[in-house]
């Protein structure tokens, strides 16, 4: 069986990635249709050999299509997503916009892939951090339930789109040059510097990302009274995030299990190597698709307490992978069309 794919956002950060990811894992394609503004008309991408044009997003564009693999923001979904799923089409949208809805499954294919079954028509990629969170952390989760979650994360900046990686360029140039450093879409210069996540801050003085770590982490694990704090840090990496995790159990979970859990945990590599004082990196991760993990150790502070560290890439893993194995779970298990009963309604 092949599927009709359309790609909305097809020329941004995560849509070419989407476009490779589609080609590499030769994913069942019948066909395959690429959407970005109207901006973007004209422009065509390579896929497979071939020139494939980018369309202008439009009424009745969705009308012979299986599958929407939307990142083109949160107002785009929210006007196109609806509209995507009335003509039949499922859509895995990359956007925040619809994450927290009861109906719409939030899926991270190593952790709770049943959930995709349950769709009615849109299913939602989580927020790039939490999904390198929450493949780390749940394989030990399932050993023994995580009570309390400490995150300081290192963000790079394809967080932010294909347009910041290059503001992030042109910074590091400009200031090498002795000049002064250009911000457009980053409140302040990156190059050479970092700054809390700029997203919206909450009366307890929360960011929107670090609000995204608790609240999708509690819904992908369905573990509502799972107790989370976050710190999330823009840093001047182009693409590929990091995270300082401490995670607190009832009990002490020994190190060495720790290890043995993730040496063969889905979507996991260990990366570890004492003696050279060797650790995961953003360069060791860029373009791959594990997340690695390392530097696990007994917290000093909490005999109940471990540490670790991860990276993992922001636009693979964080973003199209992600949204690519949800494609190929619901291709497998022949999840396309919508269910009759949701788990809400259960
Ligand atoms: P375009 O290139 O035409 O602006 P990124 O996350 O890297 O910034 O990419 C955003 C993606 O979303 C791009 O493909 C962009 O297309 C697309 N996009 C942004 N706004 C819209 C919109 N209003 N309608 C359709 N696509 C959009
Ligand atoms: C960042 N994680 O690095 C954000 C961007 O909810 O998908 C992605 C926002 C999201 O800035």
């Amino acid at each position: 069986k092949s599927y009709r794919v359309a790609i909305l956002g097809a020329t941004g950060a995560v849509g070419t990635e989407l476009l490779q990811l589609l080609e590499s894992r030769n994913f069942p394609l019948e066909s395959l249709k690429l959407l970005a503004s109207p901006r973007s008309a004209g422009r065509t991408l390579p896929f497979k050999g071939e020139t494939l044009p980018v369309e202008p997003v439009a009424e009745g564009c969705f009308d012979q299509v299986d599958m929407v693999l939307a990142s083109a923001g949160g107002s785009t979904s929210k006007t196109w997503a609806p509209k995507a799923v009335a003509a039949g089409a499922v859509v895995i949208d990359n956007s925040s916009a619809f994450r927290l809805i009861p109906e719409v499954p939030l899926v991270v294919p190593e952790v709770n892939p049943e959930a995709a079954a349950t769709h009615q028509g849109i299913i939602a990629n989580p927020n790039c951090t939490t999904i390198l969170m929450t493949v780390a952390i749940w394989p030990l989760h399932q050993v023994q339930p995580i009570q309390r979650i400490i995150a300081a994360t290192y963000q790079s900046a394809s967080g932010a789109g294909a347009r910041a990686m290059e503001e992030l360029k042109v910074q590091a140039q400009q200031i090498l040059n002795g000049q002064a450093p250009q911000t457009e879409l980053f409140p302040y210069p990156l190059a050479f510097n970092l700054f809390p996540h700029n997203s919206p801050l909450n009366d307890q003085g929360y960011c929107q990302e670090e609000m995204k770590m608790v609240n999708e982490t509690r819904k992908i694990f369905s573990a509502q009274d799972l107790r989370v704090s976050a710190t999330c840090v823009r840093v001047p990496v182009l693409r590929a995030h990091s995270e300082a995790i401490n995670l607190e159990f009832s009990q002490p979970f020994p190190v060495e299990k720790a290890r043995e859990v993730l040496q063969t945990a889905p979507g996991v590599k260990l990366l570890e190597d004492w003696s050279a004082n060797y650790f995961p990196m953003p360069m060791e991760v860029t373009g791959k698709d594990e997340v690695l993990v390392g530097r696990i150790r007994q917290d000093l502070s909490h005999p109940c307490g471990l540490e670790l560290w991860l990276c993992g890439d922001q636009i693979r893993k964080g973003a199209a992978l992600n949204a690519v194995q949800i494609a190929e779970l619901l291709a497998e298990k022949d999840w396309v069309k919508p269910r009759e009963v949701a788990l809400s309604k259960s």
